[in-house]
């Protein structure tokens, strides 16, 4: 039998073996071997050509003369300029914004009663996933802090193959049919004709395409809501919005929703901060993802299942193939079955990050599609777009994408073809290489297709079963707090006065907002100068897929969706949040100590903020500074603390901005400690209520004696209910 030809990388020659019979234990360390081969050699610190021709000038071109012309015949020269010419890439046609890093993944048991998926089925095995978040509408260079969806897309290197889970921080989707995408991301992008706004929904075209295309009503109260300003990435839900199959070993088959619950819970910002972190920190969520991975405070999800059958499919009031709703965790209960962690920074944002392929159509055997529309075309797409992107057929071999098992089969040549396949064989059947690479039946492991039965007329269609787009919009709305309806009425006014023709506002109240709550539509109304609209007709009941029909769930609530309920918006955990200590000339040492030690030991940490980056000279000694309070602005913080023995707010230094600083601080509802008479009064002459010490996230009173309470009060995120915070600062 002939052998099997070695692999190799053609730049170093090294055997391409790196993904075959790795250590299935430690996939961590699987995945940063399979980069290794391919990594700039550490020992070697010549500079060279990338010919390896070493390089004795890299100062100066070639000319001739002293002050002569720079000679055509200077390759060294050619060579970088053309390379740097050529360093871009195209940027995702949407989510061009992103941050990404590496972890694993591993379940807590296993689940072979539901699908033969081997990394779900060990709970010994940690599969390695390569992670990224992003915004959708913003080109690469925008702010990480627009009102948008968030990607959050899962790459699962599994001993079976990649597993992608593309998906969002919002359950449901625009559209409900792949044909309309291109239309929705045009009217959502930028305007054409003058490329303006950047990353915000809030223009003519969004608007006008959204009030004539009602389907998307349900995911415009997700982006109007809160959960469109993330504080965290490690702080946001993901979810795989379609309903996809498990299939286990006998090839029984269940539906099934992806769920990503994070284990610091959800929490957001406020859209006053989120457009000021958008020009003062632009890279606010980038950066928290970065940090909190290189301070060891690994975010976390876990990964839950709503899993059910066709039975119970056929009793909701929605279709389940129809992208744009979701089932309520009281329908079906979110299950937890494993866990996420992400443990290790990219080493190279463009060949890791940039690179990294998310396609809906990598699958491993015991996951399946079903029919909903919209991932039936995402499965072209995804495939489609990194042909253009990464140019050609070959982008499974740039190493962020290679699979870390195996892989072999005739597919051969074309651009940027890096393997260097021996042997004369590309095709099967063969007998010259005794017929390998050999396919794998489906009780061995071979991926098999889900034996769903399909029959039906050819015709462009959209099911009846698809044509309530208010029920779930309605429930939404019905679920959530005082503070988030508050916080939606807010965005939708905010984005309907930024819309300059007034037909498409009225419209949007009246065909849209009057559908879903009478109320919301009448203040957004009044917000924009419109009169409130008048009562729609009833909705008629929707058409069920199976014929029956049954009345919507308008009336009903569904508690799972409010983040202010705290099974989502999980209070107490204060890991990597940032808390700006302010100091001046005066500030006690000790205070300043015993808030870093209390934050730290709760995971938090406390940054010394001045007025410059000279050291203070306090009370007790000096105290270093880490920031100044104009390169570190207020909304970069979770919280702030004032120590005691400053001199009075208006004999500070900066004091301006100092009370900007604090101001903010108040006006985004973040908690506020200070210690001893002066601190207490800075906050007093801001008009701060500080009367019963504890109020509203103020906590005044001795370090060591309300650090505890401080900490209480930043595990609560917010004092969202903060009285009189929109008039501060003054
Ligand atoms: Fe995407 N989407 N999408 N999308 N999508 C892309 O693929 C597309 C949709 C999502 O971090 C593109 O590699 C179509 C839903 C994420 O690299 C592109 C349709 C959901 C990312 C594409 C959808 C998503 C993308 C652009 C409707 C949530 C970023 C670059 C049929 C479940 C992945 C790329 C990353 C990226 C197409 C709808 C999530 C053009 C045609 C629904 C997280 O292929």
């Amino acid at each position: 039998m002939a052998k099997t030809p070695t692999k190799r990388n053609a730049s170093t020659n090294a055997p391409l073996k790196s993904s075959a019979g790795r250590h299935v234990k430690e996939p961590v360390s699987a995945k940063a071997a399979a980069l290794a081969p391919f990594r700039a050699l550490p020992n070697d610190k010549t500079l060279t050509t990338n010919g390896g021709v070493p390089i004795a000038d890299d100062e100066n071109s070639l000319r001739a003369g002293e002050r002569g012309p720079t000679l055509l015949e200077d390759f060294i020269l050619r060579e970088k300029i053309t390379h740097f010419d050529h360093e871009r890439i195209p940027e995702r046609v949407v989510h061009a914004r992103g941050a990404a890093a590496h972890g694993y993944f591993q379940v807590y048991e296993s689940q072979s009663a539901v699908t033969r998926a081997a990394f779900l089925n060990d709970p010994n095995v940690q599969t390695p996933v390569f992670v990224r978040f992003s915004t959708v509408g913003g080109s690469r260079g925008s702010a990480d802090t627009p009102r948008d969806v968030r990607g959050f897309a899962v790459k699962f290197y599994t001993q079976e193959g990649n597993f992608d889970l593309v998906g969002n921080n919002m359950p449901v989707f625009f559209i409900q049919d792949a044909i309309k995408f291109p239309d929705f991301v045009h009217a959502v992008k930028p305007e054409p004709h003058n490329e303006i706004p950047q990353a915000s929904s809030a223009h003519d075209t969004l608007w006008d395409f959204v009030s004539l295309t009602l389907e998307s009503s349900h995911t415009m109260m997700w982006l109007m809501s809160d959960r469109a300003l993330p504080r965290s990435y490690a702080m946001m839900e993901g979810f795989g919005v379609h309903t996809f199959r498990l299939i286990n070993a006998d090839n029984e088959a269940r539906y099934v929703k992806f769920h990503w619950k994070p284990v610091l819970g959800v929490h957001s910002l406020d859209w006053d901060e989120a457009q000021k972190l958008a020009g003062k920190e632009p890279d606010f969520n980038r950066r928290d993802l970065y940090e909190r991975i290189e301070n060891g405070q690994f975010p976390q999800w876990e990964l839950g299942l709503q899993i059910f059958g066709d039975a119970e499919a056929d009793s909701f009031d929605f279709d389940i193939l129809d992208p744009t709703k979701l089932i309520p965790e009281e329908l079906v209960p979110v299950t937890r079955v494993g866990k996420m962690v992400l443990n290790r920074n990219p080493d190279s944002y463009f060949a890791e990050t940039e690179q990294v392929a998310f396609c809906t159509s990598h699958l491993v055997p015991g996951i399946g599609f079903t029919n909903d529309p919209l991932l039936q075309g995402r499965n072209f797409s995804y495939l489609d777009t990194q042909l253009s992107r990464l140019g050609g057929p070959n982008f499974h071999e740039i190493p962020i994408n290679r699979p870390v098992c195996p892989f072999s089969n005739g597919q051969r040549d074309g651009l940027h073809r890096m393997t260097i396949d021996a042997g004369e064989t590309s095709y099967s059947p063969n007998s010259l290489d005794g017929n390998f690479p050999i396919a794998k039946s489906v009780e061995a492991g071979g991926f098999a297709t889900y034996p769903a039965r399909v029959d039906g007329v050819m015709r462009r269609v959209r099911s009846a079963s698809f044509s309530d787009h208010f029920s779930q919009a309605k429930l939404f709305w019905n679920s959530m707090s005082d503070t988030e309806k508050e916080h939606i009425t807010g965005a939708f006014s905010f984005e309907l006065a930024k819309v300059k023709r007034v037909e498409i506002r009225r419209r949007v109240i009246e065909k849209m907002l009057a559908q879903i709550d009478l109320g919301l539509a009448s203040a957004v109304a009044a917000n924009v100068g419109l009169p409130a609209p008048a009562a729609p007709a009833q909705n008629g009941a929707p058409a069920k897929a199976n014929g029956k029909s049954k009345a919507p769930a308008a009336a009903l609530t569904s508690p799972l969706l409010s983040q202010l309920n705290p099974q989502i918006g999980v209070i107490g955990n204060i890991t990597g949040r940032k808390v700006a200590i302010l100091v001046a000339d005066g500030a006690a040492a000790a205070d300043v100590e015993t808030m870093k030690d209390a934050l730290a030991d709760a995971g938090a940490e406390g940054l010394v903020i001045g007025a410059t980056l000279a050291p203070v000279a306090g009370e007790g000694g000096q105290i270093a500074v880490d920031h100044t309070i104009l390169t570190m602005p207020s909304v970069a913080f979770d919280a702030v603390y004032l120590p005691s023995g400053m001199a009075p707010a208006a004999a500070l230094p900066g004091a301006g901005e100092l009370r900007n600083f604090i101001g903010e601080a108040y006006k985004h509802a973040k908690a506020l400690a200070a210690s001893g008479d002066s601190a207490a009064d800075i906050l007093t002459k801001l008009g701060i209520e500080t009367a019963d010490g504890h109020a509203n996230g103020v906590v005044t009173g001795e370090a060591a004696e309300i650090s505890a309470r401080f900490i209480e009060e930043i595990g609560k995120h917010r004092a969202w209910s903060r009285v009189g915070r929109m008039t501060v600062p003054r």
